[in-house]
């Protein structure tokens, strides 16, 4: 049970593009399994990752509001205004709408894998902003930043905040962050949040919160994939694994088998053992001087930085 062929789902099923089904079925056949975490936003994915925002343990998001709300005078003098503002995982589209009235960008792009859920939410935005031009850009920016003629190609403001950037190895984020220095054209630059390394017990806790809700986005990436793979993964045979490797300086999310079972999808499958996992998420967290360095080592000029004294935590504006 282990070959995989390209072939789209039974009916019934949602067509996954073939190299999304192809990129899924290398990983689930691995020697040890994985999902990658771009697979954790369909929509509902996406809503639960927004409630992931809400919980008291789930410090980041709200440590990188609180940067922009102090230093958001002084961030928006780094960044000028008038910029053609690139939002890439834009999701719900709350943290750059937030930036709107100190940035007074020219050109709202919000970037999302999950395309009708950004779309929603840049319909309700327009009407707060209506003299903003938006547009919605349903891609897969992970591998490749390929911008429609429509974006504009002056002054871009590449915008990278919660730590997403964590979510890449680092060989693979300086790769992506070199694509867009590229992307940025000689003005551009880009503003971007990074996590950075901490006390294990916040992490543990922060990806594992009491209520479970990060284990159900992470259980949910199995839905996802059987829509996409037509495959029968059962949501009630797997649970939630998070942790911070200190040495790796990484959380990682995986979903571990309750007992033995066989999954199928068309044109293959796989045995799982009780116990054994399935990778669906690494979160780097870095030193600030690395996270500087990263930036430095893909071309970019780290100009300015910005934290919170009390959970370490960069926002950087770093020039192309
Ligand atoms: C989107 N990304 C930066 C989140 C993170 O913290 O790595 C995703 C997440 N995974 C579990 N909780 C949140």
């Amino acid at each position: 049970l282990t070959s995989c062929t390209t072939e789209k789902p039974a009916a019934g099923g949602a067509h996954a593009g073939a190299h999304l089904t192809a990129e899924l079925c290398a990983g689930l056949e691995a020697r040890h399994a994985a999902i990658s975490p771009k697979f954790l936003y369909d929509a509902l994915g996406s809503k639960l990752f927004e409630a992931i925002c809400e919980l008291p343990e789930y410090y980041p998001t709200r440590t990188e509001a609180g940067i922009f709300e102090r230093h958001g005078h002084e961030i928006a003098r780094a960044c000028g205004t008038g910029a053609t503002l690139i939002d890439l995982g834009a999701g719900n589209c709350a943290k750059a709408a937030a930036l709107f009235p100190l940035l007074r960008p020219a050109q709202y792009v919000a970037v999302d894998i999950s395309t009708g859920f950004v779309g929603e939410a840049l319909a309700r935005l327009r009407l707060r902003f209506p003299r903003i031009d938006m547009q919605a850009l349903g891609l897969d920016f992970s591998s490749a930043l390929e911008l429609p003629d429509s974006v504009h190609a002056e002054r871009r403001l590449f915008f990278y905040p919660g730590s997403s950037i964590g979510n890449f190895t680092p060989p693979e984020a300086r790769a992506f962050l070199t694509r867009l220095r590229k992307g940025c054209g000689p003005d551009g630059a880009l503003l971007i949040g990074i996590d950075l390394a901490k006390d294990k017990a916040i992490l543990d806790a922060a990806y594992d919160d009491a209520l479970g809700v990060t284990a159900a986005f992470n259980l949910n990436v199995l839905r996802h994939v059987n829509r996409l793979l037509g495959s029968d993964f059962d949501v009630r045979h797997w649970r939630h694994v998070a942790f911070y490797d200190e040495a790796a300086s990484r959380v990682e999310m995986h979903l571990e088998a309750n007992s033995a079972q066989t999954v199928r999808w068309p044109g293959g499958g796989r045995d799982f053992a009780a116990g054994e996992r399935i990778h669906t998420e690494n979160s780097y967290k870095y030193r600030q001087a690395d996270a500087i360095g990263l930036l430095e080592q893909s071309g970019f000029e780290a100009t300015r930085v910005w934290t919170d004294p009390r959970c370490p935590f960069a926002v950087i504006h770093a020039q192309a």
